[in-house]
């Protein structure tokens, strides 16, 4: 008799053959890519990892388009993922939270746009909280000739790919091809991401809130409401869960059930995290797992970016809790500075 060789192990190596031949037209360049950036994550997990120990913390007296002081692992998290990206070939440009514009690969004949935050959550680096790289990933419009605006800036439901990867009490790939999500879990001991978290879904209830409750007197009245409502009126009092790292707030609220949010205020209409960079790789991954993403109005991936760098309020977790939370804002009137109270 044949014997069986059973292993619940997969690797992402494994996994990635076994998806791809659900899609026999599948030319592999995606998954191309995601080895790529794998690849740089792990480059990027080891200076993570030992950031303490060399002297590669402190500020590069340099800043970064948002006109926040970059760390230097910010920029080391950059230029590795890019240097991946273009040696793979299949990326024929790259937009990063680090770099003013995009960075063209001159004469790729590559076929898709990576557009990332190589390193967010920069500011918890020195303090040892956990940090993550976030991407998102496009097909050209146009495969021929030029890059072109349509080509480069596209709305978030155009991804073909989203993930991050979390620098964590251990380090995990989460990333979905619009076919589900799924976390892989780096076994340091063989170097390899071994499928640890297969088809991740949103617990049913929410019962944790995730946001920097400092803004509070510069929310609008509708998100001023929604948080009075589930810190007062809930049946059961939820837990407010935020460590100022995007990656690691959501992972848990995936993991455990909850709400991310990032609302505008009064000064900042338009919110801190950017669309293309955060928003838009985060609410693919949600959709994707039975959430959902909002700007408090529009669905995240609906919206049409106009810049590379641009803000957008954003809500994401739990579909129930997300609903719940624009019906505050839209029972409070207006929108964004039309909101604003006397
Ligand atoms: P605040 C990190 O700088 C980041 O971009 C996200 O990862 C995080 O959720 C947010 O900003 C934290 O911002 O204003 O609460 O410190």
């Amino acid at each position: 008799m044949e014997r069986q060789f059973k292993s619940s192990v997969i690797t992402l190596e494994q996994f990635i053959i076994q998806k791809e031949q659900n899609f026999p037209y599948a030319t592999g360049q995606l998954s191309k890519i995601i080895r790529d950036i794998v690849l740089a994550s792990r480059i990027i997990n080891r200076e993570v990892n030992k950031a303490g120990l060399v002297d590669i913390l402190g500020l590069t007296g340099e800043t970064n388009i948002q006109g926040e002081e970059q760390q230097k692992l910010d920029l080391y998290a950059n230029d590795q993922m890019i240097d991946a990206l273009f040696k793979g070939r299949m990326v024929c440009a790259v937009g990063s939270e680090e770099e003013d514009d995009f960075i063209i690969k001159n004469g790729s004949t590559g076929k898709y746009i990576v557009l990332m935050d190589p390193l967010d959550g920069s500011s918890n680096i020195d303090v040892n909280v956990s940090i993550g790289t976030i991407f998102s990933i496009y097909r050209r419009k146009h495969l021929e000739g030029e890059l072109t605006r349509e080509d480069l800036l596209q709305k978030g439901s155009e991804q073909v790919a989203a993930g991050y990867i979390l620098y964590g009490s251990s380090t995990m790939l989460v990333y979905t091809t619009g076919h589900g999500v799924n976390g892989f879990t780096l076994d340091p001991s063989i170097g390899e991401f071994l499928l640890s978290h297969p088809n991740m879904e949103f617990p049913e209830y929410c019962n944790t809130y995730s946001v920097n409750e400092g803004n509070y007197r510069d929310f609008f009245e509708g998100t001023k409401q929604y948080l009075r409502h589930i810190k007062r009126d809930s049946p059961k009092p939820y837990k407010l869960r935020y460590i100022g790292s995007m990656v690691a707030d959501f992972h848990r609220n995936l993991l455990k059930g909850g709400i991310f949010m990032y609302p505008g205020t009064i000064q900042r209409p338009k919110g801190k995290l950017r669309l293309t960079f955060e928003a838009n790789p985060m609410a693919f991954i949600a959709e994707q797992a039975g959430g959902m993403a909002s700007s408090g109005r529009d669905r995240i991936l609906d919206i049409d970016p106009q810049e590379l760098h641009e803000r957008v309020p954003i809500f994401v977790g739990n579909k129930e809790e997300v609903l719940k939370l624009e019906s505050y804002i839209k029972a409070y009137g207006k929108y964004g500075r039309e909101a604003i109270t006397v």
